[in-house]
């Protein structure tokens, strides 16, 4: 019993390393937009997985467990593509 309640607590631990991101951004409209955030994202090795949802404006970050993607960063690479973040939402 105990046992069991210490996995599930590292599964917990675990989970919350990684940060689940959703950045609204304005200004993208077509798939080419999508192209390049990502493309501007590439770098960053603290992502395991990005995506974008053109019909909401939304990207979606994932990061490697332990790691994180500050605002900062994510407002830096959003602008340097050529687009405004709207809101940051962690999870
Ligand atoms: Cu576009």
């Amino acid at each position: 019993m105990k046992k069991m309640l210490s996995l599930i607590l590292l599964g917990f631990s675990l989970n919350a390393l990684a940060a689940d991101i959703s950045v609204k951004v304005s200004g993208m409209v077509c798939s080419m937009c999508a192209q390049g955030i990502k493309k501007k994202f590439a770098p960053e090795t603290s992502i395991r997985e990005l995506r974008v949802n053109m019909d909401e404006k939304v990207v979606t970050i994932q990061t490697h467990e332990g790691k994180d993607l500050s605002d900062e960063t994510i407002k830096k690479l959003i602008q340097e593509a050529g687009y405004n973040v709207a809101s940051i939402e962690r999870k």
